[in-house]
């Protein structure tokens, strides 16, 4: 689109015009820089305020942009008061004081992501929900390419949207979180899904209704709705008016699973189109990935024997059920990503035999009782740490052997010490890292170097390193 005609849209939907809005963009990460350059680029006149003293990315920002006036250590309220508009990142609350207060003076807000949606003509592809938007998000990306589509992929899942637009691409797929979604209100996806919905980030919701209100805010505008039948939070979000298309992997639906014989398929309404031993994931909840990027490739008009090819080259991403190594018969998996409950609880479900799992951190305000089941059912025991140990452990009630550590050295050797041949041991926290990691790449990174170090002491016996909580 032109910079006339999104201009346009920007007055006609936000009343942001570059003749006469003054916008002070709210954290200076990678979202705010986007939008800076987005702002530049359109002549508007911006300001950036972060609360930290120093924002990592500060001295890089100087100097793509010396003349952009810059506020840090705190949120000065005389900076927001002369602000029209506010965009702010995903990281802060609409909840601090000065932006309250802006908004009650007449600040109005806009998102990253409403900018983004003022500024395409090809159609957006919009994925949130709890857990497997960034593998929903990536798997549509690759079938896009594979069917020769100039695509952008990004949003939450690193790539600003705003840093997309570059591309000038036929087709973008977006991740959107929570956080994005609770401040976007011009997005109209062609196609759209919440995944599903469970306890997460309640540290920064109300509660699980305010939150899975705010990720039901991806199905605005008149796009088809991608739903998830197995979800009952997701169920609720239908529409009798939209375009609906369903999936499930537990009963019938647009997209589902079927045996025909003893294979069983990847189905779209009576059609197999791929045994589901061929997706070379892990789990079962990979399979209704896979449904629901097919179901979400099929709205926007790709071809789905190309989505299939794509689908079993699909190696997955690092972090997600990654298997690290088999030591002396046992395998290791690295599931750091899982910061939440629900995906914990899908990466025990994806088990026949029960594992050792290692778990803990930051639990985000969740209620730790609704891992317990998944636990019994599929630990052998678990080993625990981080800042919130104590409250699975409680949790837990002793219903299977709880061992605590300090580090992840400290737990792998615990976990070793404790699988027999045959057996897995999983690292899927249900909890964020930040307690005691940068982040979750960093926490699945150490462990996975604890357990590679465990090959050079395959040989010796059982650690009597342990110590049970
Ligand atoms: N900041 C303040 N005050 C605060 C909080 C933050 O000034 O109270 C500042 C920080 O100093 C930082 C800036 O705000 O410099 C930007 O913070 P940000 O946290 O919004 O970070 P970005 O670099 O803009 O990254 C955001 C997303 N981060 C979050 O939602 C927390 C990234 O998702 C996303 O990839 C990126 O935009 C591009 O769209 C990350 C994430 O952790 C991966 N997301 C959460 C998740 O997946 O669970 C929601
Ligand atoms: P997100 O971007 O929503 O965090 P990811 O694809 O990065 O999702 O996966 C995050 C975690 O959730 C990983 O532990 C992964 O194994 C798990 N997971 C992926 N897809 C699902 C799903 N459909 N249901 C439950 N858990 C899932």
């Amino acid at each position: 689109m032109d910079s006339a005609a999104i201009t346009a849209l920007l007055k006609k939907n936000f009343a942001l015009d570059p003749q006469t809005a003054k916008v002070l963009v709210v954290g200076l990460g990678d979202t705010g820089i986007s939008v800076a350059h987005y702002l530049q680029s359109l002549d508007f006149k911006f300001a950036i305020i972060d609360s930290r003293v120093k924002p990592p990315m500060m001295d890089e920002f100087f100097q793509q942009m010396p003349d952009t006036p810059v506020f840090t250590g705190g949120f000065d309220e005389a900076a927001f008061k002369v602000a029209t508009h506010l965009v702010v990142s995903p990281g802060v609350s609409l909840n601090e004081q000065a932006i309250i207060k802006a908004v009650a003076n007449g600040s109005k807000i806009v998102s990253d992501i409403d900018l983004f949606a003022c500024s395409v003509d090809a159609p957006i592809v919009a994925i949130s929900g709890s857990n497997g938007k960034s593998t929903v998000t990536t798997m549509l990306g690759e079938m896009a390419k594979a069917a020769g589509m100039e695509v952008g992929v990004g949003g939450n899942l690193g790539t600003p949207a705003l840093d997309l637009l570059a591309l000038n691409a036929q087709l973008y797929v977006l991740e959107l979180s929570s956080f994005q979604l609770e401040r976007t209100s011009a997005l109209n996806a062609a196609a759209a899904t919440v995944l599903n919905v469970s306890a997460d980030h309640l540290d920064r919701h109300a509660d699980l209704a305010e939150y899975a209100r705010e990720k039901q805010r991806v199905f605005r505008g008149d796009g088809a709705m991608i739903i998830n039948i197995d979800d009952p939070v997701v169920n609720t979000m239908r529409d009798a008016l939209r375009k609906t298309v369903t999936f499930s992997i537990n009963k019938k639906a647009d997209f589902h699973l079927a045996f025909e014989g003893e294979t069983e398929y990847l189905m779209h309404n009576e059609s197999c189109l791929m045994p589901l031993a061929e997706l070379p994931l892990e789990g079962r909840h990979n399979a209704a990935n896979a449904l629901a990027a097919l179901a979400l490739g099929v709205a926007v008009g790709l071809d789905e024997q190309i989505m299939c090819d794509a689908l079993r080259k699909f190696k997955g991403l690092s972090h997600r059920m990654q298997r690290v190594a088999e030591i002396r018969g046992v395998t290791w998996v690295n599931d750091s990503k899982a910061t939440n409950i629900g995906a914990c609880v899908a990466a025990l479900q994806g088990y026949a035999r029960k594992v050792i799992l290692i778990a803990g951190g930051d639990a985000k305000g969740a209620d730790m009782n609704e891992l317990t089941p998944a636990i019994k059912e599929k630990a052998k025991s678990v080993v625990l740490m981080g800042k919130d140990a104590g409250l699975i452990k409680q949790a837990l009630n002793g219903c299977v052997p709880v061992y605590s550590a300090g580090n992840m050295v400290e737990a792998v050797q615990i976990a070793a010490s404790l699988a027999d041949a045959g057996e897995s041991v999983l690292l899927s926290p249900a909890c964020a890292s930040l307690d005691q990691y940068k982040n979750y790449q960093d926490r699945g990174e150490k462990f996975t170097k604890a357990v590679l170090a465990l090959v050079d002491r395959a040989a010796s016996p059982k650690t009597p390193f342990m110590a049970t909580i």
